[in-house]
């Protein structure tokens, strides 16, 4: 079922705190050698070369931090001194790693902590690889699989919403709400397995196929009600992509500018002047979104002998980053003579959220005779569609109206919800839950037919558990945890 793992027996070593200056840097120590370690490269009290009591535990202590050197040289009170600092002394279990730690809080910058660093590696520490603190915190139980995830989502968090979502998840969210499933599963395979044990004796009974069938069925559901928020994890962890699309000079860089708040996009009277995506992170209401300006949309097919290539580039990936939208605005000009058309383009068609498009008049300020009060032409008018929002990036007239359209078509996919359950679901999250969701929908095929026996259904019913069991880790391969692992940075 899972490969067994590996535990490394170094004692790894990195900093914890970004590059970079700052009042302080930290860097962790972990591993069966981690007070050894320490030992060499720090005299402080319970530290190096003092009384040989060692430190008090998870009590911090001011030191001398120094090159390691051998013991003729330390007598002489020669110390080669990198800096003065504070060193946290966490034996195992009760630490992150669940190993034995030492966190060294130096002075911030580049240079000391690369000290600080180094002269632990001479004393025989091993660099940690990306993810390698959160990866032992893991394997010794500290955290399960998903928890691990949100260590890292709260690290990338993009948004205010995205971190309480994260850390709501590493405080267990995810893990209730997959044990309500994977409990009454679990109960059923137990008792699957005791009927199978006593299947000599005549009065133990099989567990009826009514009952099966009742345990499959709220476990579907269960499943159902979690892959219903995987949409609101994706729009956490990396925001909400809403994109601008229109003809040519429809207005599209003038609203950008004004959803994002400064001019970011070059706006000029002449058409075509956005050629490449321009992209801007916009936080808002504690969220993300992340807006896209593109290049105007229109029939380039007619153009010959390599007159609007630039052009035409710039409409493929318009289109691309239309597929990838969660939220696409279709901009037409109100003041526009006959009317523009909307352009009509498939949204989100690459997205894993229910993607969703919203119509938007622009320069109503110029919108005058031959228009009805919503500055509408009469082709622009499309009764399914319901009313556009009008807005003028002149006057600013409609932007507010616009951000309140974007926020209500925002609330339908359930971020808050996500949050306060703390449910962030990745695409391997979601992945494991689809195919539990298939074999479930298997296995209650099966009792639509003539009951199959027990031993089956336990078969089955193990199977579909290993499979719940890889979200939090419970069932895992080597594999698994390198993608998990890969995406966090050094030090953590
Ligand atoms: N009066 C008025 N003019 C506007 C408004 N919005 C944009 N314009 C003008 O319309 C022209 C085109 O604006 P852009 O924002 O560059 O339009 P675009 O859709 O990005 O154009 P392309 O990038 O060329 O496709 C510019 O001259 C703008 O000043 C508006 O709300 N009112
Ligand atoms: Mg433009």
């Amino acid at each position: 079922m899972s490969d067994p793992i590996e535990m490394s027996q170094d004692t790894v070593v990195a900093r914890a705190t970004p590059e970079g200056e700052g009042g302080l840097a930290v860097v962790r120590l972990s591993g069966p050698e981690a007070m050894a370690i320490a030992a060499r490269v720090f005299r402080g009290p319970g530290f190096g070369g003092g009384s040989g009591a060692g430190p008090v535990a998870r009590r911090a202590v001011y030191g001398i931090f120094h090159e390691p050197i051998d013991a003729q040289v330390v007598e002489d009170g020669a110390l080669a001194v990198i800096d003065e600092i504070l060193a946290l002394p966490l034996p195992g279990p009760h630490s992150y790693t669940g190993e034995d730690t030492v966190e060294f809080f130096c002075h911030g910058g580049r240079q000391v902590a690369a000290l600080v660093v180094r002269a632990c590696q001479a004393a025989g520490a091993v660099a940690a690889p990306p993810g390698e603190f959160t990866r032992r915190a893991f394997l010794n139980g500290r955290l399960t699989l998903d928890q691990a995830e949100a260590v890292a989502d709260l690290i990338q968090a993009g948004s205010e919403q995205a971190a309480r979502a994260a850390v709501a998840q590493l405080r267990g969210g995810l893990d209730a709400e997959l044990g309500a499933v994977e409990w009454p599963l679990l109960d059923l395979l137990v008792r699957l397995e005791g009927s199978l044990e006593f299947s000599d004796d005549d009065d133990t009974a099989a567990v009826p196929a009514a009952e099966v069938r009742l345990t499959l069925e709220e476990a579907r559901d269960g499943i159902e009600t979690l892959l219903a928020l995987a949409p609101a994890g994706r729009l956490l962890r990396e925001g909400i992509h809403v994109v601008l699309a229109g003809a040519p000079n429809a207005g599209k860089s003038s609203l950008f500018n004004r959803l994002v708040g400064g001019e970011r996009a070059l706006v000029d009277a002449e058409p075509g002047t956005t050629r490449d995506i321009v992209t801007a992170p916009v936080r808002r209401g504690g969220r993300l979104y992340v807006l896209h300006d593109t290049a105007g949309l229109r029939d380039t097919s007619h153009l010959v002998d390599g007159a609007g290539r630039v052009e035409t580039m710039g409409i493929a990936r318009t289109k691309e980053t239309v597929a990838q939208a969660d939220l696409v605005l279709l901009l037409a000009e109100a003041g526009a003579a006959g009317g523009q058309a909307w352009p009509e383009l498939a949204a989100g068609e690459a997205s894993m959220a229910p993607a969703a498009t919203l119509r938007v008049l622009t320069k109503m300020d110029l919108a005058g005779g031959g228009r009805d009060r919503t500055g509408l032409a009469p082709a622009q008018v499309d009764e399914k569609a319901g009313k556009p929002i009008a807005t003028s990036s002149l006057t600013g007239a409609g932007v507010d109206d616009l951000w309140a359209a974007i926020e209500r078509q925002v609330e339908a996919w359930r971020l808050d919800e996500a949050v306060s359950l703390g449910v962030v679901l990745n695409e391997r999250h979601r992945q494991r839950l689809l195919e539990c969701r298939d074999e479930l929908t298997q296995m209650l095929a099966l009792y639509e037919g003539a009951t199959p026996g027990d031993e089956v259904a336990g078969t089955l019913l193990a199977s579909l558990l290993a499979r719940l069991g890889e979200i939090s880790g419970r069932v895992f391969t080597e594999q698994m945890l390198d993608g998990v692992f890969r995406r966090f940075c050094v030090g953590k």
